[in-house]
């Protein structure tokens, strides 16, 4: 455990996510925000691994959809809290980029893409959140009105990762796959899925996001390295790692 989220409210806010009670849960990020922890290290650190633990329950029959809706709820009180948390660091007035961003088609879990789109908005860029459940003819739609840098698309289920496909393949159809960095994360997408549908650029991480998006956009507007060679520079101390 990090010393920067204290342990006691760590351990505080694990359970409580575990027990899917999201009074004990706020009170505890509460509790550690205000003793000075890093709003993404309790993401990180507490947040995603008592997440984890939840779905390893729910495969294992531990526990049933009423405590993982419990534990869902938890987690979405918690994320708000620390998105907010985030949001005060945020305030550029250039942005360094529009981002449009959704849980893709099928997809209702969306706590892991509002905080990537926190972490957007954090450091400064333009965030289009379309929410969840988005199909790809819509991320494409919103990509084109807002003028946006980066399309980034989260999907948490086996099922679902074909819809991150879908929005790659819809954006080469249309010949556009030069035009944005197409960005992939989710628990359910990993670097060779990236990879073998053509996105431009994936991470583990929320940080890892942002830190993939901005070497990708800094490739393209240098014309060091055309967004879709394969010459990325990997970035993998953040677990963020530009897939092509
Ligand atoms: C909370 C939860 C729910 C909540 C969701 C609430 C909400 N508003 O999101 C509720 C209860 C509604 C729910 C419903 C279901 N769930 Co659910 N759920 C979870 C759980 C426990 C945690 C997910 C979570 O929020 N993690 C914390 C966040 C912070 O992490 P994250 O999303 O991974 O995001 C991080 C990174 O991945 C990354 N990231 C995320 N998005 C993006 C995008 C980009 C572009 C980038 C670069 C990075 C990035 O940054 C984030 C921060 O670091 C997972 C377990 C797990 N192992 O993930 C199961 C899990 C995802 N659910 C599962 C299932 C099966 C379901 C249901 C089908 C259950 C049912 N029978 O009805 C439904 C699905 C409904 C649907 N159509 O989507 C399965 C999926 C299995 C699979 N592999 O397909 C899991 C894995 C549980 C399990 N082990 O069985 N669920």
């Amino acid at each position: 455990m990090s010393a920067i989220v204290p342990g006691s409210a760590a351990e505080a806010l694990r359970d409580a996510l575990l027990n899917g009670d999201s009074v004990a849960a706020t009170a505890a990020t509460r509790a550690a925000l205000e003793a000075g922890a890093d709003p993404l290290e309790l993401i990180q650190e507490v947040v995603v691994p008592a997440l984890t633990e939840v779905g390893r329950r729910f495969e294992d029959l531990d526990i049933f959809l009423p405590e993982l809706i419990e534990a869902g709820q938890a987690g979405r009180a918690v994320s708000e809290l620390i998105e907010a948390e985030m949001a005060k660091k945020g305030g550029s007035v250039e942005p360094e980029g529009i981002v449009v961003i959704g849980a893709v088609k099928g997809d209702i879990h969306d706590i892991g893409k509002n905080i990537v789109a926190s972490l957007f908005k954090a450091h400064g860029f333009k965030v289009i959140d379309l929410g969840k459940d988005v199909p790809a003819t819509r991320f494409l739609e919103a990509a084109q009105e807002y003028k946006a840098d980066v399309i980034a698309a989260s999907a948490l289920m086996s099922i679902t990762r074909a819809s991150c496909r879908e929005v790659a393949d819809l954006l080469r159809t249309v010949n556009l796959s030069d035009r944005y960095v197409y960005l992939v994360g989710g628990g359910s997408v990993d670097q060779t899925y990236a990879t073998e549908i053509g996105a431009t650029g994936y991470a583990k991480t929320a940080s890892g996001a942002v830190d993939v998006a901005r070497v990708l956009l800094a490739q393209r507007s240098t014309g060091a390295v055309p967004v879709r060679s394969t010459g990325a520079v990997p970035v993998r101390s953040t677990g963020a790692v530009p897939v092509r």
